[in-house]
């Protein structure tokens, strides 16, 4: 049995949504400067906007203009939480200045206030994917300690601001991605110097745990400050989770996985829940060259800096090992082998509901605080018939990953909720396409960038709307 508050609904990014990319005062931030790409071709950065290329995020599904009308529809679908990211750039353009800029504050007031008239809970991600360009030229994103301060002073702002109207938060996206691929693009570290396909960015292992450490101590100053301000706040953290099976039982393979993990899964959320690093971090970072840029006062930071309650994204698992070719499968962010048990998505992703209840039931049993799915979902190809939008494979992956995750609570775990990913269609984060869709609500627009922008309801829309209001029961 599900809590009978439990937290249905489904989540959004400002810079693959939003659009508006020059509003109202907003600055451009680094997703502003990437083209749109494809599943095999690489989304580009550029430092200058050029005439002849096209930048997803500035129009995105245009949420700028269309907020109303959006929380309306998933009022009408149920939904108790709406998990959104507000773009840091709307309210410090540069990143840098003393003041917020009013007009972009006022936006989000306006979402928030639409969201409470249909009794929508906002679940606040503070730093979703980006930055504001002007500081990642000017400091080298995360690269720098400076980036910290300027990142705390909109924390705050918003976490002031927005008192009255929201209570729960995540300081980043997927913060464990800065290890992986691209996060190069997410920390925003090193984009000052470079322009190109983004899957050239090299970065190195030093770079990239010390963006790191830079975002675990800006996340944990912010999450004391505002335990201090707002007793009532529950704040959370976030990894993207990677079940990493071994590809055989060879105990070599075993190990590797177990390692992987300790990277990948428990680095993050080590620091941000127990409140220190790992002790498996201080060999494992010593192998790799990396000294961690750590200042007098830094252990304190972390140590009162804890969340809440966890979160996690879950989209896919991958096989790891040591023997034979690694024939990598394409994912989000993410390497790793094929799995011949799974299938896969049309863009590669390894379809596996029972792997959902696994990373519950890990994260449940290392750390006995609330969890909570903030994203989940298919991405896929949609067809729109007689202006209907017929989506069984969604509804299917949808169906199966519930099944699994009410097994898990079964299990024992504290689950709060369930926001799946790109509930409105929208740009994907790792291509930069429209087509690779996840919405329950079509939106009709291209990876030219035509369309009408029209919402649509998919069938998915009318089967979630049912499990909502079963709470979870009725999955048929
Ligand atoms: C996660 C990100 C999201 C989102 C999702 C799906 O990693 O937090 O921003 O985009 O993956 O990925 P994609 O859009 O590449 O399909």
């Amino acid at each position: 049995m599900l809590r009978k508050d439990f937290l249905w609904g489904g989540a959004t990014a400002a810079n693959q949504f939003e659009g508006g990319w020059n509003e109202d005062g907003k600055g451009p931030s680094v997703s502003d400067m990437c083209t749109g790409g494809t599943k095999t071709t690489s989304k580009w950065i550029t430092s200058t906007i050029e005439e002849d290329r096209h930048y997803p995020s500035h129009e995105a599904s245009d949420f700028y203009h269309h907020y109303k009308e959006d929380i309306a529809l998933l009022g009408e679908m149920g939904y108790k939480c709406f998990r959104l990211s507000i773009a840091w750039s709307r309210i410090f353009p540069t990143g840098m200045e003393e003041e917020p800029n009013e007009k972009g504050l006022q936006f989000y007031d306006n979402v928030f206030d639409e969201c409470k008239k249909y009794g929508i809970e906002p679940l606040v991600t503070i730093s979703h994917y980006e930055m504001p360009y002007a500081l990642a030229v000017k400091y080298n994103g995360w690269h720098s300690r400076e980036t910290i301060d300027h990142f705390v002073r909109y924390a705050k702002t918003i976490l002031k601001r927005y008192s009255g109207k929201v209570k729960y938060w995540i300081t980043f996206n997927e913060l464990n991605c800065t290890q992986m691929l691209l996060g190069d693009v997410v920390s925003s570290s090193m984009v000052r110097d470079f322009s190109g396909p983004i899957d050239q960015i090299k970065r190195t292992e030093q770079e990239r745990y010390q963006a790191l450490h830079h975002q675990l101590i800006a996340s944990a100053l912010v999450v004391a400050w505002a335990h201090k301000e707002y007793p009532a706040y529950k704040i959370g953290n976030m990894i993207a989770f990677v079940a990493a099976y071994p590809s055989s039982c060879n105990p070599k393979d075993i190990l590797f996985a177990q390692q992987y993990m300790q990277n990948y899964d428990w680095y993050c959320n080590d620091v941000q829940i127990k409140g220190e690093y790992p002790y498996y971090v201080h060999k494992f970072l010593e192998e790799k060259g990396v000294s961690l840029p750590i200042k007098e006062g830094d252990d304190l930071i972390l140590k009162e800096g804890t969340v809440d309650f966890t979160a996690l994204s879950y989209y896919m698992s991958v096989c790891v090992g040591t023997e034979g070719e690694a024939d990598d499968i394409g994912g989000n962010l993410i390497g790793g082998r094929k799995n011949p048990y799974l299938k896969a998505s049309d863009w590669g992703w390894q379809i596996d509901p029972v792997g959902i209840r696994y990373a519950l039931n890990a994260v449940y049993d290392r750390y006995r605080i609330p969890v909570m799915v903030v994203e989940n979902g298919l991405g896929a190809y949609d067809q729109v018939e007689e202006g209907a939008i017929h989506d069984p494979y969604r509804i299917d992956y949808m169906r199966e990953h519930i099944r699994q995750m009410k097994l898990a609570v079964q299990d024992g775990v504290d689950l709060m909720g369930y926001t799946c990913w790109g509930c409105i269609d929208l740009v994907s984060a790792t291509t930069g396409e429209m087509r690779k869709r996840y919405g329950q609500i079509y939106v009709d627009k291209h990876d030219d960038g035509s369309g009408t922008m029209n919402r649509i309801r998919k069938d998915s829309f009318f089967w979630y709307q049912k499990v909502i209001a079963s709470n979870g029961e009725d999955l048929a």
